[in-house]
């Protein structure tokens, strides 16, 4: 694992990210500018007016679960500081895609605002609004992330409401990065949002998301897919991962989005041992 740590923080040392190109835009979106805050005045008005589907269509939503942690690992670094690493997958299990839609809405900010595209089962769609924001990051993952789409924290198993030894809140990209297998139902063989959708430097939209039954995997050597553990006690925490932890993006379920790792962590040892992980509130 160290190995295979060190190789591909190499690759990121080296300007390639772990996650490669990404850069797609919309056509037709850099249109207008002018006359864009008429345009979100407008759309604002059309959204207060717009019905919540076409007449005897049902949305199809989608529904956010986390995947198990995986390739849970201690790294010590080379200043002696200590690292636990963790892959996280978020796997959408709906009925329809969760589509993020991020748009630079003022010239005057650095981050776009995203609205969420229901799509029905008329073979129409919706826009709502959300509270959700995507920045843009150049720290090796270039492109456009969704703030916050997953929050992890860390605590002594069995005091939940204790010091918190560890904490990330994780941007997304949203892609279509990985499939679950098997498939859920209405699983596109193919990505619907590949590699490239989250866009580059200078956009000023992003139509970005995840398929039904596939999952943005972030692998434990990306940037911040880990946390400081180095004066840890040793002893048995529960990691608590929760996607949409702000619950900004509309669901089938908004009750499944958590699960929790119990793990014995021993950083004298070089040691952790994961001890149990299950879907659930933590
Ligand atoms: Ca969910
Ligand atoms: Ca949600």
């Amino acid at each position: 694992m160290a190995g295979r740590l060190k190789a591909a923080r190499t690759l990121q040392l080296a300007g390639l990210g772990s996650e490669g190109y990404r850069g797609r835009t919309e056509s037709g979106e850099r249109v207008m500018r002018a006359h864009r805050s008429i345009m979100v005045a407008l759309a604002a008005t059309l959204l207060l007016a717009a019905p919540a589907a076409a007449e005897g269509a049902t949305d199809l939503l989608p529904d956010m679960r986390m995947a198990k942690l995986y390739d849970l690992d201690l790294e010590t670094r080379p200043n002696g500081r200590v690292r636990l690493h963790f892959g996280t997958i978020g796997w959408n299990m709906g009925d329809g895609p969760l589509e993020a839609r991020g748009r630079i809405s003022d010239p005057g900010v650095d981050y776009m605002s995203v609205k969420q595209r229901i799509y029905d089962s008329a073979g129409g769609h919706r826009d709502r609004e959300t509270s959700a924001v995507m920045f843009y990051a150049g720290d090796g993952h270039d492109h456009w992330h969704t703030r916050q789409f997953m929050l992890v924290r860390m605590y002594v198993a069995g005091d939940p409401s204790g010091d918190v030894y560890g904490m990330r809140k994780l941007g997304y990209c949203l892609i279509d990065a990985r499939r679950k297998s098997p498939p859920p139902p209405g699983s596109p063989s193919t990505a619907q949002y590949p590699v490239g959708s989250c866009g580059q430097a200078g956009d000023t939209f992003v139509r970005s998301g995840l398929s039904v039954g596939w999952g943005d995997d972030y692998p434990p050597y990306y940037a911040y897919q880990w946390m400081d553990v180095t004066d840890l006690p040793a002893g048995v925490y529960r990691i608590c991962a929760t996607v949409d932890p702000l619950g900004e993006f509309l669901e089938k379920s908004e009750v499944n989005n958590q699960r929790w790792t119990d793990v014995r962590i021993d950083v004298a040892a070089d040691q952790v041992t994961v001890l149990e992980s299950r879907m659930g509130a933590c």
